[in-house]
Parts: structure tokens; sequence; C-alpha cells
């Protein structure tokens, strides 16, 4: 709305700004040596995908070098890197997630 400065008098414009928090895409980045199935798995457990659209996006992954899985807010975002990577680890895959602020 509208505002008077007491300064200046002068009426200026101020934005009614409702400021929604960024989000952050989390991707999945290609490699030689995590099998498929694995990635797919990972797809399923970690981000609610069913098996045709696992499929389906780490095909994606497989071809294009990197995909993204989701758009979360940066909390989420974080837990799901580190429960994707840790899981990796765990099975000694060297697969990669990563997370990214949208424009
Ligand atoms: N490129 C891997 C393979 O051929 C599969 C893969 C897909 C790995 C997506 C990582 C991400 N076994």
């Amino acid at each position: 709305g509208s505002d008077d400065d007491s300064d200046t008098g002068l009426l200026t414009k101020t934005k009614p700004k409702t400021k929604r928090p960024p989000l952050y895409k989390v991707m999945l980045l290609n490699d030689d040596f995590t099998p498929m199935e694995f990635v797919v798995h990972v797809l399923e457990r970690f981000f609610g995908l069913n098996h045709a659209q696992a499929f389906e996006i780490m095909l994606t992954v497989h071809k294009k070098g990197l995909a993204v899985v989701g758009v979360f807010s940066h909390e989420i975002a974080e837990t799901k890197v580190a429960q994707v990577m840790d899981f990796a680890r765990r099975h000694q895959h060297p697969l990669q997630c990563t997370m990214e602020k949208e424009e």
C-alpha cells in the first residue's frame, strides 16, 4: 500500500510481501558403478515414487548424467540428501545425491 514518509512527506509504495521460503532441487548424479536396481530402490524408498516412476527417473539420470528427483524445503532436502548418501555408502555404492537452491 502507500505509506506517508514522515521525513520527506512523499508517498512511497511498499510491496505487500508474503515471503515464501526458498525451495531446493534434490538431484541424483550418474556414475558407472551403482546398479540400476539400487537407484530404483532409492527412488522408491526415499522419494515415495512408484516402480514405474522410479525406473523412468533412474533412466533419465543414466542417460543425461543427472536429474531432479524432487523439490523440497531446505530442511527436508538436506534430510533426503543425507539419507541417500548414507544408504549408498552403507551399500558401498558411489551414488551421489546433491541439492541446489531453485531460481
Ligand atoms: N549408470 C549406472 C549403470 O549403468 C546406473 C545409474 C543410474 C547409476 C543412475 C547412478 C544413477 N549401472
